[in-house]
């Protein structure tokens, strides 16, 4: 059978400028390498050099047939101290957009993915008074390079940001690491600030849809869980996709599922297909995930920003995504208005933390920094071209 996806769909893969660039000195995330190695924590070093070889790895998705690239722009580079920008930065950031027009590449433009200049989190951060306004300022700047990008995400993932800060803040207080925490509130409302302040912005600079992506788990509630479900999908995820009601597009970003019952998430069994991530192996969390976002927000666009498995097994790959591309298929053919599918992601790369999960199409030897495709990345360039799984 033949599934064709609508015309003009977008199809590529997807980074983030920590896991990949390398040397991002002055952000809190090598901040915390450092901070957490005890733990184990490993450090994202030069990570894939991307910084200097983002040509390369473009030419080779575009060689590939895929026509669209999320990449990210590193605040801490831009804006290395408070209100001082660098020229040299943006100038880079536009070699890099100039550099995927030229390919033929639609560039996805996220301007905040994780990460934060240390002088933020010494302002409090994001509970610091004035964390919206410093974000607007430092996004006003960025701004001044997007002129011809199409599709901005003002920030990735606020409710994983909301988990994570919520519980650095717990461990700050002497708590041990809480692994079963939900999105923190109190971190989940000043990025919606931020981002309700930031859309209008870059849309009124730019000829951009802007959106930003959420993290969607998926949630299935346990018979008679149904009410503790209704709770925890609200907190983890429903209360950022309400905040995208008046945006151009929302961003779904889906890996696996998970189970609710009386007492919360239920966490992942081990298993043998469990990911390297310690998570299920569910390719119809895709079309879920797309199915409750358009319960939420109607008719507001959806573009798949990440979705993807972390394996050593690229034939596992090529068949968790073909699945998942399926149920993404019946999505669309029910009539939900889906955009395009960006992989995550184009490269091996730094998993927060950690080396061993690898999602990449392309490997990239971590001393010479060669890249060496997979078949996985091949055969998703043969569905973009076709625009249609086979
Ligand atoms: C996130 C980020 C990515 C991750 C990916 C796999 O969702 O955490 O957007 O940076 O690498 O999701 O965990």
């Amino acid at each position: 059978m033949t599934r064709t996806f609508p015309d003009g769909f977008l199809w590529g893969a997807a980074t983030a400028a920590h896991q990949i660039e390398g040397n991002n000195l002055n952000n809190d995330w090598w901040k915390l390498e450092h901070d957490a190695a005890r733990y184990g924590v490993q450090f994202s070093g030069d990570a894939c050099d991307s910084y200097h070889r983002f040509d390369e790895d473009m030419k080779l998705l575009a060689d590939a047939g895929l026509d669209a690239y999320r990449f990210s722009l590193e605040w801490s580079r831009i804006e290395p101290s408070p209100g001082k920008f660098s020229l040299a930065v943006l100038a880079h950031y536009r070699r890099m957009i100039d550099t995927a027009l030229g390919l033929g590449l639609t560039p996805v433009v996220t301007l905040h993915h994780f990460t934060h200049p240390l002088w933020f989190g010494e302002l409090g951060g994001w509970l610091g008074p004035d964390a919206p306004d410093l974000f607007c300022r430092y996004v006003e700047q960025a701004c001044s390079v997007l002129d011809g990008v199409e599709w901005v995400c003002t920030i990735n993932e606020p409710n994983v940001l909301a988990l994570n800060h919520g519980a650095l803040r717990r461990v700050a207080a002497g708590e041990p690491y809480p692994f079963d925490a939900l999105p923190d509130p109190d971190f989940g409302e000043p990025l919606i600030a931020a981002h309700r302040a930031a859309a209008p912005m870059v849309r009124s600079v730019t000829r951009a849809r802007v959106g930003w992506t959420v993290a969607n788990q998926a949630l299935v509630a346990a018979p008679g869980a149904e009410a503790k479900h209704a709770a925890v999908q609200h907190q983890w995820e429903d209360m950022y996709l309400d905040a995208a009601r008046d945006d151009d597009f929302v961003g779904v970003q889906s890996y696996t599922s998970q189970t609710v019952d009386e007492h919360g998430i239920v966490a992942h069994p081990e298993h043998p297909d469990n990911t390297l991530m310690g998570w299920a192996y569910r390719a119809d969390a895709l079309g879920i995930a797309v199915r409750h976002t358009h319960e939420v927000l109607g008719d507001v666009p959806i573009v798949i920003t990440e979705n993807g498995i972390a394996t050593a097994d690229d034939e596992r790959r090529i068949a968790y995504t073909g699945e998942a591309l399926g149920h993404l298929g019946d999505a669309v053919d029910d009539g939900i208005d889906v955009r395009g599918y960006l992989h995550w992601s184009l490269l091996d790369n730094f998993e927060w933390g950690r080396w061993e999960p690898t999602f990449g199409l392309i490997e990239v030897d971590r001393t010479t920094f060669e890249r060496r495709p997979k078949p996985s990345l091949a055969w998703l360039g043969s569905v973009a071209r076709a625009n249609a799984l086979e």
